[in-house]
This record gives C-alpha cells, structure tokens and sequence, in this order.
C-alpha cells in the first residue's frame, strides 16, 4: 500500500514496555514489530503486541459512553454521562458521607499515561477512604518492606539481571510473565545469556515452570510456606558467612536473633526443601561474585508475603549485594517523583476499613474487604462505586460475592472500553481512547527498569473526532464534581487540571537529567541513560539515610512464621492457612482430608482478565485447565480433561483437570481471568472461551497480616470428580 506509515510505538500490555514499530494505512493497523534499535527491549515482542491491533479494531470496544437501562445500553452524550456521573456521585456524597463512594483502580491504570497522572488525582478528590486498587491482589507486600527499609515504598530495588552471576528467584515466572518490577524485556534472551556467561539461576516454585526450562536450577517449594525458607537461607549466610553488609545497615543483630528457629532442617519440614540444598544454595548465594535475589506474585499473594519480600531484601543486603552491579540496584529515572517526594513514601495504619478494622496502607484498604463495605449496612456503608481499568469481579478474592454486592450499589460508574464482568453492573461507562491512539510516557516502569532509558511515544492513530483520553475524563468528572471533600487535595486539584504531557515536561525538567519534553521529542528511539549505578546510601529517605534492615513488625510477623510454619524435624504436615477473620463468607469449615494447595499461573497469550476478546490471543490450545500432579489424579480416580468440582471454604468452581508432572504433588494450579460467561457481558470472542474464575475459591478472609495483600497462592481446595 502506498500511503503506508510506519511510526514508533509502545506496548503498554505489560510491566517490560517493549518498543514498537506500528505501521498504519487509513487509520488501520497493517503490521507491529519490535524496535531493534531501542535501548531496552532491542526489538523484542511477544505475541500479545500484535493484539493491539485486535483491541484497536474490536467492535466490542466502546467508542462512546453508554447507560445502563432497562432495555439494555443506551449511547449518551459525553455531556450528558458527565454530568449524570458528577451528580449521582455528589448526591451520594451529601446524603452519606465522602466515605459512602468507594473507588477502585486497576491494573491498567498504571500502562496509561493520562489515567496514572489524572486517576489517582480524581480519587483522592474524592475525598474517600474507601479507595482500593489491585496493589492488595499484588505487589503490597514490596511496597511496605521498602518503605520499612528504605524509607519510601517505591524505592524497589531491581535485580541487575544483565550483569549478575547467580539470580535467585521465588515464585516469579518471567519467560511468560516478561518481568514484574523488573522491567527486563526478553527476559528468556537474558536469562540465557546469564547461564551462557557461566552464571546460574535457581528458582523455588511449586510447579516446574517455562523459567525453569530456560536452564534454572528447580526446587519444588511447598506453596506459602517461602517464608521459611528464604528466612532460613538469610540464617545460614548469618551464621555462617561472608556476611558483607554495608556500613549503612542498622539491625542486624536482631534479625539474627529473630531467625534462630529457622534452622534447615525445621525448613524441611515446612517446605519439602531439603536442608543440603538449603545450606547449599545459600552459601553459593554468599559467594557468588555477583548475586540477586528476587521474588514475585508467588511470594507476594501468599500468606506470610511481606515476609518472604523481607527475606529476599535481607538476603541481598547481608551479602552486599544490594546496591551493587549484578545485585539489585535502584534505578536512576528521568522523571523521579521519589526523588523529589511527590509522591507519597507511604504510610499504614492512619484508618482502618469500617467492617474489619483493616488498616490502610499508602491510602488504600484492601481490596479484599471491599465487597464486605457494599453488603454490611450502616454509618459509612459503601453506596457508590467508581472503578477503573479494573476488573475486580475476576480479579479480587470472592469475586462472585462482589459481583452480587456490585448489583446493590446505589451508583456505579468505570472508566473502561469493554462491558466485562465488573462494568456490567456500572450505571455509566465512560470509555477512554484506544491506547494506539495516545502519546505515552512510562511514569511507571522507567521506575523499575533494569536499565535506565527515557523515551516519549506521540500517538500512533489519531484520537478519533468526540473520543476523550483517561484524562480527559477525569478531568471533566473533577470539574462537575465540585469541591475537594478534603483540604489536602489541592496537589490532586492541580494535578488534574494539567495536561499530561505537561506534568511528563515538569519531571523530565527537574529530574535528575534535566531533560525537556521537546529534547525527547527529538529522539525517536528515547534517550539512553545507561546501566543502573550504586546510589546508596544517598537514595535513602530514612531518617539518617540508614537501611532499617529489623523493623519491628517485621520482627514480630518473624516470630508468628516461625509459630505457624515450623514443626519439629520429622513432621511433615504443614497446616494449610486457615482464616482469622470472619465477616464476609461462611465460617471456614475444618481443613478435610485430602486438601491440596491451589497456585496461580499465567500464560503468555493472556493478559489478566482484559484481553481474551481477541481471536489471536486466544485460539489454540486451551489453557484454563486445573492443572495436577498425576499421583493425586489417580489418588482420586480422575482421567485426563474431566470436570471435576474444586472447593475452598470461600466458593467452588467446574473446570477440566490435566496431569502433569510439572506440579509439586499436594499442589493443583489455576490461571486467574477466566470465567467471561456471565450475563450481560459484552466480550463477543472472550464469552465462548471455557474456565472459570479461580477468585471463586480465593478467601477475603486469607490476608498476609502485614499487608493486608490477599492470599492468591496455597489456597486450602478439595478437588473431586464432577456428579
Ligand atoms: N503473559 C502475561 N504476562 C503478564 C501478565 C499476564 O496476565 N500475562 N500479568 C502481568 C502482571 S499484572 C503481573 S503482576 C506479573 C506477574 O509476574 P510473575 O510473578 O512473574 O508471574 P506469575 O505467573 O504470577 O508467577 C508466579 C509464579 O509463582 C509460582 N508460585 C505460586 N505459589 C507459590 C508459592 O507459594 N511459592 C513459590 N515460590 N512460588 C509460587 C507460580 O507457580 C508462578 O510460576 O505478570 C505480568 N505479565
Ligand atoms: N487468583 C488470582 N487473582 C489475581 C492474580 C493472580 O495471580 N491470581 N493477579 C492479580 C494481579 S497481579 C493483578 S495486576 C490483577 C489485575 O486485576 P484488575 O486490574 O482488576 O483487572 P484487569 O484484568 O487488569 O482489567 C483491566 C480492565 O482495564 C480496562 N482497560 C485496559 N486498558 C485501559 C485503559 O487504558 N484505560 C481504561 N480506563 N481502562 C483500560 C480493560 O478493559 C479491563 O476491563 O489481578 C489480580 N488477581
Ligand atoms: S512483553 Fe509482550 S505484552 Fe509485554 S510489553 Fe512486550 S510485547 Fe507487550
Ligand atoms: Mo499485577
């Protein structure tokens, strides 16, 4: 074709923002490849860049704002769905209280430039203390280390992955998952260069994983029980050295006190690991030249999770390997709102949620206690709902209680392009542009990247004529909504009124480079800034620039692991979790014979629960299967792709089983985001895809007590075979 374009472009589907080229014709897309000559993701893709164009074209994505009547969607005026929006919400507010609209932020906020300048701003105009987003179903428990140890909870080191000998990972599944707070794009490229170079990844997962066919060295670990061993791990390079922390590094000893009991044998018996492998793997860690250790969702959303992201800093720290090339370093971004303290270093406890006296972290409830808000009448019950670039009833423990609690809101509004699971029960949608159609910068994973690079990406499609951007929205809704409900919102007030790339022009202009908009304008494929640098103690935001490696809760939470996980040598029962709290589901009923320990999983053609609409991404082989190991199969008399009936205390769900040695025995595991066959749904392709939602059988009430982040991982089930 002759008028055919090619421009750069950006994925923004996942954390490893890879560099497009996107070549268009008549506002269609004709072709996207990987930009070989970007710094960072040097031409790689996978297959899910291509679906953008899917998402671009899909006649289920919403154009325009719709309203939910009784004879189904009705297409409004922007102007009217504004102001409908800004008044049920200031009704509700008069009537009931700020607290009375609760807002919800999802996932892909973060991948949008205009909603992660605009969307936390219209939120905390708000003024509510009902706000939840998927940091409670995800990455909580780094932040509230980081902020324990370095003072602010976006300081997260990231593994220098290019350049370490020994990479020690828990619970993380890069080659699909691309990197999480770790922006490594080609991770499968980069790992095997590490194993090329004569380096070494170990990796403890309870399934035997597509990052540990790349060469790792595989453990199987007992699912929540990580903590216990990578405590171990820092107890044994204690005991037994070289211990080389850096002279800024306060606590020590009394993390040395605190890990007494965990000696590997008393491991053992927690996690299945075997104590020579434990005393091994450690020393080697100690001694490596250059080491890094990581851990992610696995050890995140599990019961004991701010621990094991404790453990994992704590190995990286007493071996000096903090802050050093080839061991975790921070980044030095071009916009660095830590730097300059814009945003928040993160604080906990300020309130607690009305029902469970949860406390908040960073401003947030977690998302776990937000069905209980909708249901439990009283002062200060949650009436409205905002959600955006969310899907809560997929994604968040119990999803099906929230989905019945969504249905009894007095006013719901999302901000989103598809009718899903979540925004069927919406009385407004309002859909942003498509993201090919805006400019973007990474306010976000510039953060985490595992190189330093700067690159602003004009729109690749114009915004069609009447279509509105994230935060052109929420500009509108702050404008009509009136007043901030407290006083100090006026950041977010101001905030809201700037134009995106105004805001990216300010932080480039006083970030560390001195850069400008017009500057980076100017280089197609971004600035290079170079690899990541030693800068501590300097980056520290504690008090005396000290990392605070001993916390108290930490040292307390310790003191519960060790109670609740270890056993004598010899006994190799642990008990699965069992909630605490009762408020939301049915009192739990006694842990049955046979309770096996559900895990997550992802693949690389689904992207949470947003883009099975797309006939690309989801053809072939299925892959919502329960996967198990083939003994506790044959231990209950089931075949191969038969139905059978899993149950937790907090729900039950109908899906097919598959045998596979990959699963540790006593562990079945299940991809998050299926379920799409709901009414209402408008996702024409993602309907017929099969599975159900595993966020049936995650419990509100399995939270890691630090946190408050849910419990997605060694989930107590029964599994049987369908009647
Ligand atoms: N293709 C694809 N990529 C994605 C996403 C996607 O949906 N699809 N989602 C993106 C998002 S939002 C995120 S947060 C990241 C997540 O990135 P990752 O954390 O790398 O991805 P997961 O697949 O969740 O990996 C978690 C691993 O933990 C293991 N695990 C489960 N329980 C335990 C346990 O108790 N202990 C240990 N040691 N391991 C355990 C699981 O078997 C799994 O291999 O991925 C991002 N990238
Ligand atoms: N059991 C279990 N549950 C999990 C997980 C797990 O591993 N296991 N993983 C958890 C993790 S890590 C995460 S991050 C969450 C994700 O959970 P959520 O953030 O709640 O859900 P997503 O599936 O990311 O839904 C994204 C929605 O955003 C919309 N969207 C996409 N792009 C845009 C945009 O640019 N603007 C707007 N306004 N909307 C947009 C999509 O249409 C879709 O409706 O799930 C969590 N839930
Ligand atoms: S790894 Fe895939 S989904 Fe992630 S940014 Fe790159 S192309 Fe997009
Ligand atoms: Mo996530």
């Amino acid at each position: 074709m002759t008028d055919a374009i090619t421009r750069p472009g950006r994925c923004t589907l996942c954390e490893a923002m890879c560099a497009l080229r996107v070549t268009t014709s008549g506002g269609r897309v004709l072709d996207i490849r990987g930009d070989e000559d970007d710094p960072l993701s040097a031409g790689h893709i996978c297959p899910k860049a291509l679906a953008l164009a899917d998402l671009q074209e899909d006649p289920d994505r919403l154009r325009s704002p719709v309203r939910r009547t009784a004879d189904g969607w009705r297409d409004i005026s922007w102007e009217e769905a504004f102001d409908l929006v800004a008044a049920e919400l200031a009704r509700i507010r008069r009537r009931h209280g700020a607290d009375a609209v609760a807002v919800y932020l999802g996932n892909p906020v973060t991948h949008s430039l205009g909603a992660m300048t605009h969307a936390p701003a219209f939120a905390s105009l708000l003024g509510t203390r009902n706000r939840f987003s998927a940091s409670s179903v995800d990455q909580l428990p780094h932040q509230v280390v980081s902020r324990l140890l370095y003072g602010n909870q976006w300081l997260l080191p990231v593994p220098d992955v290019d350049r370490t000998a020994y990479f020690l990972v828990f619970g993380a599944n890069p080659a699909v998952s691309n990197g999480s707070l770790m922006t490594a794009p080609g991770m499968g490229r980069r790992i095997r260069a590490l194993l090329a170079r004569g380096g070494k990844m170990v990796l403890f997962d309870p399934r035997r994983t597509e990052t540990a066919r790349l060469g790792a060295e595989h453990h199987f670990v007992r699912p929540g029980t990580d903590a216990a061993l990578i405590l171990g791990l820092v107890r044994v390079i204690l005991e037994e050295g070289p211990a080389r922390p850096a002279p800024y590094v306060d606590g020590l000893g009394e993390v040395r006190d605190v890990l007494e009991p965990f000696t590997p044998e008393r491991v053992e018996a927690a996690t299945g690991v075997e104590p020579g492998t434990v005393t091994r793997v450690a020393r080697e860690f100690a001694a490596a030249p250059a080491a890094a250790c990581y851990g992610r969702m696995g050890v995140s959303t599990q019961r004991f999770g701010t621990l094991c992201q404790w453990g994992i800093q704590l190995l990286n720290i007493v071996t000096g390997n903090l802050d050093r090339p080839g061991g975790t370093m921070f980044t030095r971004p071009a916009v660095d709102p830590i730097r300059t303290r814009q945003i928040d270093p993160g604080h906990q406890g300020r309130w607690r949620s009305r029902v469970r006296g949860l406390p908040e972290f960073g401003g947030e409830l977690p998302v776990a206690a937000l069905a209980e808000e909708i249901r439990t009448p009283g002062a200060g019950q949650v009436r409205g709902l905002v959600t955006v670039a969310g899907n809560p009833v997929l994604s968040t423990p119990a999803g099906p209680a929230l989905d019945e609690a969504l249905a009894g809101l007095d006013f719901m509004v999302s901000v989103d392009f598809y009718v899903n699971e979540t925004t069927r029960h919406a009385d407004v949608i309002l859909p942003p542009a498509a993201p090919l159609e805006r400019d973007h910068y990474d306010l976000v994973f510039h953060l985490l990247a595992v190189r330093d690079t700067a690159r602003y990406v004009p729109a690749v499609l114009p915004k069609p004529p009447g279509a509105r951007h994230d935060w052109e929205i929420f500009r509108e809704l702050a404008r009509r909504y009136g007043r901030p409900a407290r006083s100090r919102a006026w950041r977010a007030a101001l905030m809201v009124r700037m134009r995106p790339e105004r805001i990216v022009d300010l932080g480039l202009r006083t970030g560390p480079y001195r850069l400008s908009l017009a500057r980076l304008r100017r280089l197609p494929h971004g600035a290079d800034l170079g690899e990541l640098r030693p800068s501590l103690p300097g980056r520290l935001q504690t008090p005396r620039r000290r990392v605070r490696a001993a916390p108290s809760a930490l040292l307390a939470a310790a003191g519960d692991a060790a109670a609740q996980l270890l056993r004598p040598a010899g006994d190799a029962v642990t008990e699965p979790p069992r909630p605490t709290e009762d408020a939301v589901t049915e009192p739990p009923r006694p842990a049955e014979a046979g309770t096996l320990l559900l895990i997550g999983r992802r693949h690389l053609r689904n992207n949470n629960s947003w883009m099975h609409n797309s006939s690309r991404l989801v053809k072939g082989r299925p892959r919502h299967h329960l996967l198990m190991n083939p003994g506790d199969m044959a231990a209950r008399g089931l075949g191969e792709g038969g139905l059978v009936t899993v149950r937790s205390p907090a729900g039950e769900l109908t899906v097919e089983a598959s045998a596979t040695p990959d699963l540790m025995p006593g562990t079945v595991s299940l991809p998050h985001g299926y379920g799409h066959d709901l009414p209402g749904v408008r996702l024409s392709v993602a309907r017929r895809v099969r599975g159900s939602s595993v966020n049936a059988l995650t419990d509100p009430r399995l939270l890691d007590q630090v946190s408050g982040t849910a419990v997605l991982n060694g989930v107590p089930v029964t599994v049987e075979r369908c009647r």
